[in-house]
């Protein structure tokens, strides 16, 4: 029999999560190392490229799906919406597996694809049937948490889904459409390629179909941030949420415009159209107005919460604040690198300015301000917000806990500044190193240094993050605190339109809209025919 237990299946979610974190902050260091060329013993570009590979794979996909998967299973048991535990217990153990799997290819040099695994570059087989199976894991926990959410309408018909549970749900379902376009590519292409079922696959349709996943994944990892922000901060403040109509609209439109804009990454690109790239580049304009309406409810919130603590004029809220709350502080150093790293991604979106960053350090420098920074300071903030009442134990020295978010936060500053500056110095990303000598390649050593003070202060602060979690587990006090508590409204919401209270009519609009956005740039892989190279003409 499973464990039923709900504390143990989301401890067990977040601790594979976090130690994937630890050990790929602990490959980020080498690689700063590596690439600044500093240390000439630590230099190598096969081990650079087998590292970089294994710590975007454990960041991006196993850190965030763990982490995800957990903490959806804590906010669905909390919200009063059932699901199958033994059901739930199976997806841990298929997308265990799967990391496991794909860990193989990847520690030994034969997975050296990078996160975004771009053919032609090839892995052995068992990369892409672990990566394969990680995501499958994932869908059992989407189906269940739509499955929770039906049962929970159907046991309150016409009430207001709780919004953690709402947004959860949504997530659940941006992650089912999301993942389509990454199985297809790797099932019917990348996979039968890798075991030489095939000579060769076409790698504009799998660059096609890796971006109709590539935008939303973000989106993905993005959400339970947001539900942090929306459900944990405003009561962290002592305050209310600002709005929640608001909240539940920013929530459907990242799931609705998140999906059919993923053209902004292949601007660059060759095998589609301008006229496509400049709608996707529209559409990804749009899915910028929810994380406005966001950043505008929980500063509304945190400024209720801090004038109701005796904050005067215009600025005064703010010092008001109870900054020594880790849910407070998580949520302003969030915020500021989401303003810089929202910007870099203004500046990405922009089809003309792309052609200035693309492809350079640039790149990294917004993924790492906006995801290493943002989400992950927010997932660090759930941990500690839910670890007293998941192993029923309190932290040993809340300053700890405090000086691990501000120095995550620093570390990010001094890393990503200098990220930024070398892309605009047209330093090239995803390479271990510039052979040829210059006065631009020599202006770029200072950056370098710099990066490696920041690489190590994160590293430093990784590991305090895995410290405190670790030693509140296994030596802290009891905490007594057995239930996570979520902000309410300003304004209880009476009757929730229907629209801002499931994804039935919004998964119609997603469908037209992916039809419209991706249906054309697919077919024309099959219809024109330039290739007719595998058995099955791509
Ligand atoms: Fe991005 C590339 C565009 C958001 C992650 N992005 C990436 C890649 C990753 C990534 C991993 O259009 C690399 C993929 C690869 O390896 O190839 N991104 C955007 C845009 C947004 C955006 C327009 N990205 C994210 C998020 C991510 C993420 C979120 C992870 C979680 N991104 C791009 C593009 C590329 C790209 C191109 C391709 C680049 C290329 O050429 O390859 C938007 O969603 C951002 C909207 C955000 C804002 C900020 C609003 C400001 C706020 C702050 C208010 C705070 C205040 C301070 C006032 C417009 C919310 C208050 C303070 C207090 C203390 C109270
Ligand atoms: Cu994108």
């Amino acid at each position: 029999m499973c464990d039923k237990d709900i504390k143990k299946l989301a401890l067990a979610h977040l601790w594979v999560a976090f130690g994937a974190f630890g050990v790929a902050s602990l490959l980020g260091f080498y690689q700063v190392v590596e690439r600044s060329g500093l240390i000439p013993a630590l230099k190598s570009p096969a081990l650079y490229y087998g590292s970089v590979s294994t710590h975007g794979v454990l960041m991006a996909f196993v850190l965030t799906t763990f982490f995800i998967m957990g903490f959806g299973y804590h906010t669905a048991a909390n919200n009063g919406a059932g699901f199958n535990r033994c059901a739930a217990w199976a997806g841990f153990w298929v997308a265990a597996v799967g990391t496991l799997l794909a860990a193989l290819p990847l520690l030994t040099g034969n997975a050296s694809v990078l996160f975004t695994f771009y053919p032609p570059m090839q892995a052995h087989p068992l990369f892409y049937i672990g990566a394969t199976l990680l995501v499958v894991g994932s869908w059992v926990w989407c189906v269940l948490m739509v499955m929770a959410a039906g049962a929970w309408k159907q046991a309150n018909p016409g009430a207001a889904m709780p919004l953690p549970l709402f947004a959860t749900t949504g997530n659940a379902i941006l992650w089912l459409w999301s993942s389509v376009g990454v199985a297809l590519e790797v099932v019917f292409q990348l996979i039968p390629w890798s075991l030489g079922l095939v000579d060769t696959i076409d790698v504009g349709l799998a660059r096609t179909l890796f971006s109709w996943t590539l935008h939303p994944i973000v989106y993905f990892w993005l959400i339970p941030a947001y539900i942090a922000l929306y459900s944990f901060v405003p009561l962290a403040a002592g305050g209310k949420l600002f709005s929640e109509e608001l909240a539940r609209a920013a929530f459907v439109l990242i799931v609705v415009f998140g999906l059919p804009i993923g053209f902004h990454h292949l601007y660059m690109d060759p095998m589609q159209a301008s006229g496509w790239k400049l709608a996707h580049g529209v559409g990804t304009y749009v899915v910028a107005i929810p994380t406005l309406i966001t950043a505008f409810t929980v500063i509304a919130s945190l400024e209720m919460a801090g004038r109701a603590r005796g904050g005067q004029g215009l600025f005064g809220w703010i010092g008001a604040l109870p900054w020594n709350q880790p849910m407070v502080l998580a949520a302003g150093l969030s915020l500021l690198m989401l303003l810089l790293g929202g910007f870099g991604g203004l500046v990405n979106a922009s089809y003309a300015m792309n052609a200035m960053v693309h492809n350079t350090a640039w790149v990294p420098g917004h993924f790492h301000l906006i995801f290493a920074g943002t989400v992950v300071t927010l997932y660090f903030a759930v941990a500690y917000r839910l670890w007293p009442s998941l192993t029923g134990k309190a932290f040993r020295k809340p300053c700890l806990v405090l000086g691990q978010l501000w120095s995550w936060f620093g570390g990010m500053a001094i890393l990503t500044t200098p990220w930024h500056i070398l892309g605009l110095l047209g330093q090239p990303r995803r390479i271990s190193s510039v052979e040829y000598d210059s006065p631009l390649v020599q202006s770029w050593g200072a950056y370098e240094a710099i990066m490696i003070a920041g690489g190590l202060v994160l590293l430093l602060s990784a590991l305090l993050f895995v410290y405190n979690l670790a030693s509140a587990h296994w030596q802290g006090e009891a905490s007594g605190e057995d239930t996570v508590a979520y902000a309410e409204p300003l304004h209880p919401p009476g009757k929730i339109p229907a629209l801002l209270n499931g994804y039935a009519v919004w998964n119609w609009v997603i469908l037209l809209l992916m039809a419209a956005s991706f249906g054309y740039p697919i077919a024309q892989f099959f219809l024109m025919k330039t290739f007719d190279s595998s058995p099955w003409g791509y």
